[in-house]
């Protein structure tokens, strides 16, 4: 097929095609987000122009300052889709709880998760950011607009993916078959297939954390990343560092280039700073889907039913083989494999 010039909507129609039950308003629903991630881009592509910069002043649910960029970009989600008819309820990382849309819920089929604009810290310096998003089918009868709607795991999601906004804006979705990519082209302000099909390699070269977090990182961690870090040309260590401090950013390389991010528990925040449904959990789906894997250490991401909305979780994720080797140690394998062989050694 001649992908020149596909746009996110005639792709997502295509897609749709495959799937004759369809209502089309999935595919709505996510040329809504491109339409949103459009207005967004113009934002943040002025951010130094206009007097959109710094911070609001006020602290969000998880005790962080809010940036104005922050705010206006889940403003722009809820403006997009409020009397949209899509999305009953929106639930982002921006609000302590969900917003229902009365408007939409006769006939709104979905339940959009999102984190309006992840790396918020990279913002004041002109640095890569990104929006994530998840869409569930909402839950009808007495279940609708209760936790039980908004709890869900990972596997339920009807679609899920990312925006970047980089060098140049990036969408990157997935709904259950294969993940596709999507450049924006500011001359005519359409998203073109850029990257069909995207696989992550079944391993990689680098790995990607907070190394000032050391100090506080459990023994899996430290041995891990140590692991990574001795010379052993037979299996490819050294890797290199890779570490831009947001998460789209850390994870869109990891998806292309492959290898491993993690943002695991650690001494002092033993779940991470990760949150599952906005941010884990659509990655998850996206990691997946290209062939590459996601874990909290022990558990598979997109198994994990969340207790509370803005749940926290251990976050691996990238190559397949990255994160088995990675698990190695978080289930003690690895060490026992280490110790194994020390033994074997001082016997032979
Ligand atoms: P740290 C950005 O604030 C974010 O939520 C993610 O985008 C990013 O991966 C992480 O936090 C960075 O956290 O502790 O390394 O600054």
């Amino acid at each position: 097929m001649n992908t020149k010039g596909i746009t996110l909507t005639r792709h997502i129609l295509l897609e749709q095609r495959a799937h004759p039950s369809a209502t089309g308003e999935l595919s709505t629903l996510l040329a809504q987000i491109g339409l949103a991630t459009k207005l967004i881009t113009r934002a943040v592509n002025r951010a130094g122009l206009v007097d959109i910069l710094g911070v609001t002043g006020a602290v969000n649910v998880h005790g962080e300052e809010v940036k104005r960029l922050d705010e206006y970009a889940n403003q722009t989600f809820l403006n997009v889709f409020g009397h949209s008819g899509l999305v009953c309820t929106l639930i982002s990382e921006e609000m302590e709880v969900p917003r229902h849309l009365p408007e939409n819920c006769s006939q709104g089929k979905y339940t959009l998760f999102f984190d309006p604009l992840d790396g918020s810290s990279n913002i004041d310096v002109n640095g890569t950011i990104g929006t994530i998003f998840s869409i569930h089918h909402r839950l009808n009868g007495d279940a609708h607009g209760t936790k039980q709607e908004w709890l869900r795991s990972g596997s339920e999601q009807v679609a899920a993916g990312y925006v970047i906004y980089g060098p140049g804006t990036l969408l990157v979705y997935t709904a259950g078959k294969g993940v596709h990519g999507f450049t924006l082209d500011p001359s005519i302000g359409e998203f073109l297939l850029s990257h069909e099909n995207i696989r992550i390699p079944a391993r990689g070269k680098t790995y990607s954390i907070n190394e000032g977090n050391y100090p506080v990182w459990q023994t899996p961690t430290r041995s891990l990343i140590d692991y990574l870090k001795e010379k052993d040309s037979g299996t490819g260590r050294p890797y290199s560092s890779r570490y831009v401090g947001a998460l789209v950013a850390d994870f869109h390389r990891t998806l292309l280039q492959g290898g491993i991010f993690l943002y695991p528990g650690d001494m002092k925040n033993p779940q991470g700073k990760l949150r599952l449904l906005y941010e884990a959990a659509p990655l998850a789906f996206v990691a997946e889907q290209a062939g590459g894997r996601a874990v909290t250490g022990t558990e598979r991401i997109m198994d994990i039913r969340p207790t509370e909305l803005h749940q926290r979780v251990p976050l691996l994720i990238g190559s397949p083989e990255d994160v088995a080797l990675a698990e190695e140690f978080y289930t003690g394998r690895k060490k026992r494999d280490r110790e194994r062989r020390k033994t074997s050694h001082r016997t032979d």
